[in-house]
């Protein structure tokens, strides 16, 4: 993947959308608050536009429990429950992820509409292919950084402070939760400039912070407690590990969506440097072995880079946060990911 990264700018991609009528805005399978944010914001955006773009947003789920409020009064389309997006599009914006691999549903439709498409992204690696009009910034915390300009030039307005509330709020949202709500290593000064200028613009980031964050139900808690329970440590306690089984999901009652940010929970333990939850999942087709990694490490000069230990397992992400699928159980799955955090904390 020699040559990932921008091809193109915010201006050039904001002229080009200007000569379409229907967009379709997708994003990564299982999208999180700064892929529902930032393709909501964009086809807002092109939607409020002079040219008064016909824009949507087609999503492969799972879906978060508040991805609807988020989305309330504009178009969207799930795959799972309305099929491949109406024909008639002549561009697609793809964002917060350039593989392959992320795309596999909306895959059908960015063939269709190639060389019409587009794509924003701020991860480390992506397919080339998927769009040669690309912007990739990976110093930016979350796509809705370079989407907020993106949307600004698409409006006409000076800058992201002046977008209208609509636009601004899941921009907020995507730069919040990419961040751990501005708590995590990728948060730089052009982000909370960025905040600000969107708090500016009238996000109700408190009322954001209820809809995403406190929304829980006891079945997630359950399910919590259970990846807690399971929690084992290695390499002198700088390695915790964590795993749920099918069966932890059908005994608490929890789904798939409940288990966002329990990877996050062992780096509160102090001599952690790294965490690992291991979910044992149902393969695409039913066949064979399949378990979800998620790897979160602590910045500082001890850090370990998951991204570079899961794209030995054939994943990737971003050097803090990080994921691979393996096509094994659970208990083989362990002993790889331990075996690997092992070596990279000695
Ligand atoms: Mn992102």
């Amino acid at each position: 993947m020699n040559g990932w990264g921008s091809t193109s700018s915010i201006g050039e991609i904001a002229e080009w959308l200007k000569g379409k009528r229907r967009v379709t805005v997708v994003t990564h399978g299982k999208p999180d608050g700064d892929a529902l944010g930032s393709t909501l914001a964009v086809a807002r955006a092109l939607r409020m536009s002079a040219a008064r773009i016909d824009a949507r947003c087609w999503y492969a789920g799972p879906m978060p429990e508040w991805a609807a409020a988020l989305a309330e009064g504009t178009p969207w389309g799930l795959v799972e429950r309305d099929g491949q997006p109406p024909d008639g599009t002549d561009a697609v914006v793809i964002l917060d992820t350039g593989s392959w691999s992320q795309l596999e549903m909306v895959k059908p439709l960015i063939e269709k509409v190639a060389p019409e498409t587009a794509l924003l992204d701020h991860h480390l690696h992506g397919d080339e292919a998927v769009s040669g009009r690309r912007i990739v910034v990976t110093s930016a915390a979350a796509v809705c950084e370079p989407a907020a300009e993106l949307c600004a030039a698409v409006l006409g307005v000076t800058g992201p402070s002046r977008l209208p509330a609509e636009v601004a709020s899941p921009l907020y949202l995507g730069l919040a939760t990419d961040t751990g709500w501005f708590r995590f290593s990728n948060v730089t000064p052009g982000t909370l400039r960025m905040a600000a200028d969107l708090i500016q613009a009238g996000v109700d980031h408190s009322g954001l912070y209820r809809l995403v964050e406190q929304r829980d139900k006891p079945s997630r808690l359950k399910l919590m407690a259970r990846a807690l329970e399971s929690m084992e440590f290695t390499a002198g306690g700088r390695v915790a590990v964590s795993t749920l089984k099918q069966q932890d999901f059908t005994e608490s009652g929890a789904s798939a969506a409940e288990t966002g940010g329990f990877a996050d929970l062992a780096l509160s333990i102090e001599a952690v440097l790294v965490s690992a939850i291991l979910t044992e999942s149902e393969p695409p087709g039913g066949q064979g072995l399949l378990t979800k990694v998620s790897m979160r490490s602590k910045p500082g000069p001890d850090a370990v880079d998951v991204n570079e230990v899961c794209m030995h397992m054939g994943g990737g992400g971003h050097a803090r946060a990080a994921g691979a699928k393996l096509s094994c159980g659970l208990i083989q799955a362990k002993s790889r990911v331990m075996k690997a955090l092992e070596e990279v904390t000695v």
